[in-house]
């Protein structure tokens, strides 16, 4: 399928211990906003509690998990059953995989309401996703940071690749971690405040071993 040739457009962002590329413009600004208005409209937005020191507490964020049949999920402590594919998401991940040589069997959807919706520090490395997992993350809506930080204190290497980055998520833009950036870094999505404008990201997976152990986290 012939994809428009902005979307291949790629960028590696060095960083040690990982690969980072970003597709700034996967989607073009039309096709984002079309996107943005379906997502919104057409997903069961769940606003989902953690326990934290005891007490309960909503998720700063609105989420949905959609996938294969089993493709089951634990985040967060959160066990997640997938919602059947919808055609919006379809062409959304047709157009990764027509851009790129990534397969994904499943994605978090995450909507951040304004710029007080925010995930915090962590990594997608749960068990089901296996060892090394590649995350295919795309944005829809208001361009957000997206910080990301080396597990480690120092620089291993010797180096002078930077322990900790901040990569801009234009709307329509196509971020590809890959292996190494679940292992070796975290990553987060910090509060914007009196930012008024939504955001919609979408953080394909493949999960692997869909009966592997759950391991929550915090966030
Ligand atoms: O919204 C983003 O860009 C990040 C989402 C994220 O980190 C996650 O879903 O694990």
């Amino acid at each position: 399928m012939g994809i428009p040739t902005a979307s291949r457009i790629f960028r590696d962002i060095p960083v040690t211990d990982g690969r980072l590329r970003l597709y700034p413009s996967l989607f073009s600004v039309e096709e984002s906003e079309r996107f943005l208005d379906a997502l919104r409209e057409g997903v069961d937005w769940k606003s989902e509690r953690i326990t934290m020191f005891g007490r309960s507490l909503a998720l700063p964020r609105l989420t949905a998990w959609f996938g294969d049949p089993g493709m089951c999920y634990t985040y967060s402590g959160i066990s997640a059953q997938p919602v059947a594919w919808t055609p919006t998401l379809l062409r959304i991940k047709a157009r990764i995989e027509a851009a790129t040589a990534s397969r994904f069997n499943s994605v978090l959807l995450n909507y951040y309401r304004d710029g007080s919706d925010s995930v915090s520090w962590h990594s997608d490395d749960e068990p089901e996703l296996g060892e090394d997992p590649v995350i295919g993350s795309v944005s829809f809506g208001s361009e957000r940071p997206f910080d990301l930080r080396h597990r480690s204190a120092r620089d291993r290497t010797g180096g002078c690749a930077p322990l900790r980055l901040t990569v801009c998520l234009p709307n329509g833009s196509y971020l590809e971690m890959g292996p190494g950036m679940q292992r070796n870094w975290a990553h987060r999505l910090p509060k914007r405040h009196g930012l008024a404008a939504e955001r919609i990201n979408l953080t394909f997976r493949n999960i692997l071993d869909h009966r592997a152990a759950p391991m929550p986290r915090d966030h």
